[in-house]
């Protein structure tokens, strides 16, 4: 019988990437734990592969080899204490930023410290060995080849990122005996571009989309720039209120993202340059690229989207500018920006009136912040809710999207209010954020620019809402998920009492008609003598029926045939029905 590669996932990966990163030398040393990766590699003559039985000379024979041809070297071991014996040549290798990747392969890590033989413990690295260490397991799932994609990527890039230097991959074997894999699978290959690299990849052909993350405030360059990139380009930037993009081609794309039942394929672009941090907009997230590129001077890979192929180390000024001077030659118009935003006007057109909600109070009142103001918004439901909803172009938005934490939204309001004395501040948050954090309140550097809306329905709604994990449990989600009648259980005088007594000008709303009475003092836009506190008693089920009708605006004509299949069929049917048609 004929020996091809090895089919163990983890080293098919590690080889499709190094002849994708155009890596050949491979200094092997003998043994059993690392032969599945010796064996692949000895039958492809893409590969140059020395022996050395000894491997703290193997160790120095890669970096002579290394140093002497310009090129990395991957050096492969087994396990018992052969990857010791690598230490010498690694510390060479690190002190001169030779690109050595070192695989030492080993059996699961669970097997670590059980007496089972040849097993080492290699989870603690010398600082100066190598400059990345990461463990690959073996692939069983989708996640795990996820999981060993990225890494492998992770683990090339840093030969030579930052002057370079080696890397090592602990590498899980599962000692497969099937060498069958005539034909390698390519896998997914991840590129770094630093702004002195000389051959920055062409754009592709098709629709492109700016997908920005919580971003710090852009300057007008950077929004400039942006706007230039769009116009060559034919691109769209999505955005939600933690973006911080306020230029043409913006879409608060959330309201079309999140329409559940339909069908989505047509929004999805063909490119996704992603910039910024986390984002909070999960319905934009889901909308995704076919590829994607992330533009950041951190030079990370973060694969957000499950599709990147290229990371950007550099400012996003430079980015845009370089590829503003671009043209993809998909089109010379703006259409796939107009569709965007035609899908968006359709879908604000079909809004209708929304039961009593943050979703209905984010209707009612988004637009009319006063202008030059700043706005934060709670975890999780109240972003979503406000995401909606356009704000005017000068207000400037955000919420704790970095940990996504309900205990700091009160306090980092009443932070951001110090800044500028002259400015309002409004903070849109619900009563387990704001009883978390309501001390800060009490805070002697609070000023009259605090502006509160407290959302209190009396629990975290957001594991009530129809369609969130914990709905299945109705009613009993109230006693330890939605953390239900605490804090006065909705008191009518509780917020009121401890606000006014803190000098605040407390107002409140239990219907739509009581708020209509007092909303507009809440939105003046001068600074009042006294910040304010606005209470508004919502109730879970109305919360979650507007969640329910915004988010059903649109029905697409396939999902709508699938959906009618679900009914007539089950679960249980749809998906007996599903595997008749695979077959
Ligand atoms: C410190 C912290 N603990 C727990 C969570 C999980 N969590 C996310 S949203 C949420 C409910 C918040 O309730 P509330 O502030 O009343 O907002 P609502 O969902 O009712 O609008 C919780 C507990 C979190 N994000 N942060
Ligand atoms: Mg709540």
């Amino acid at each position: 019988m004929v020996n091809y590669y090895t089919n163990e996932k983890n080293v098919q990966i590690i080889i499709s990437l190094l002849k994708q990163h155009g890596i050949s030398k491979v200094v092997a040393s003998p043994g059993t734990t690392n032969m599945a990766f010796v064996a692949s590699v000895q039958q492809d003559s893409y590969f140059e592969v020395y022996s050395s039985v000894d491997e703290r000379s193997a160790a120095y024979i890669a970096c002579g080899l290394s140093a002497e041809s310009v090129e990395p070297v991957v050096l492969s071991c087994t396990g018992a204490t052969a990857s010791r014996n690598y230490m010498p040549g690694l510390t060479e290798a690190f002190y001169r930023k030779l690109p050595i990747l070192t695989l030492t392969s080993t059996q699961v890590i669970s097997k670590v410290g059980h007496h089972i033989a040849q097993v080492t413990d290699r989870s603690v690295v010398p600082n100066d060995i190598v400059k990345h260490s990461v463990y690959l397991p073996l692939v069983k799932d989708d996640d795990d080849l996820w999981n060993c994609e990225i890494k492998v990527n992770k683990a090339i890039l840093e030969l030579f990122r930052q002057g370079g230097g080696p890397v090592h991959i602990n590498l899980a074997t599962s000692y497969s005996t099937d060498y069958s894999i005539k034909e390698l699978p390519k896998y997914r290959v991840i590129h770094r571009i630093t702004s002195n690299y000389d051959s920055y990849p062409e754009l592709p052909k098709g629709k492109i989309a700016i997908f920005v993350g919580s971003h710090s405030i852009m300057n007008k360059s950077l929004v400039d720039s942006i706007d230039e990139f769009c116009e060559r380009n034919n691109a769209v930037v999505f955005c939600d209120h933690t973006s911080s993009y306020t230029g043409k081609y913006k879409v608060l794309y959330a309201l079309v993202a999140g329409q559940r039942l339909l069908d989505k394929s047509e929004l999805r672009p063909d490119l996704l340059i992603h910039i910024g941090e986390i984002s909070g907009d999960y319905s934009t997230l889901g909308i995704g690229g076919k590829e994607v590129w992330r533009v950041n001077e951190d030079g990370e890979i973060r694969d957000t989207f499950n599709k990147l192929t290229n990371v950007f180390e550099m400012t996003e000024q430079c980015f845009f500018n370089y590829y503003a001077k671009e043209n993809n030659g998909s089109s010379d118009n703006n259409d796939y920006f107009l569709f965007c935003n035609q899908q968006l006007a359709d879908s604000k057109s079909k809004i209708p009136d929304l039961p009593f909600s943050n979703i209905w109070l984010a209707s009612k009142m988004a637009h009319l912040i006063p202008e030059g103001s700043t706005i934060h918004f709670g975890i999780l439901n109240s972003l979503r809710s406000w995401n909606f909803f356009e704000l005017p172009k000068t207000v400037t938005s955000a919420s704790n999207v970095g940990g996504f934490g309900i205990d700091g939204n009160v306090s980092s309001l009443l932070g951001a209010s110090l800044a500028n004395k002259e400015k309002l501040y409004f903070g849109i948050i619900g009563d387990l954020a704001f009883f978390y954090d309501m001390n800060a309140i009490g805070n002697r550097h609070v000023g009259n620019n605090l502006r509160f809306l407290v959302v209190n329905n009396g629990k975290g709604t957001e594991f009530k809402q129809f369609n969130h994990k914990a709905a299945q449990f109705g009613p009993d989600a109230d006693k330890f998920i939605a953390a239900a009648g605490h804090y006065g259980n909705k008191s009518p005088e509780l917020v009121k009492n401890y606000s006014t007594n803190l000098g605040f000008e407390y107002m409140s709303a239990s219907n739509k008609d009581d708020f209509e009475k007092v909303y507009k003092r809440f939105l003046t836009p001068q600074i009042t003598e006294k910040p304010m506190l606005f209470e508004v008693f919502t109730d879970s089920e109305e919360e979650s029926k507007a969640l329910e009708i915004i988010t059903s605006l649109e029905v697409s004509n396939s999902i709508k045939a699938k959906d009618f299949a679900k009914q007539l069929l089950g679960k249980k049917g749809t998906e007996f029905m599903r595997k008749i048609i695979k077959k």
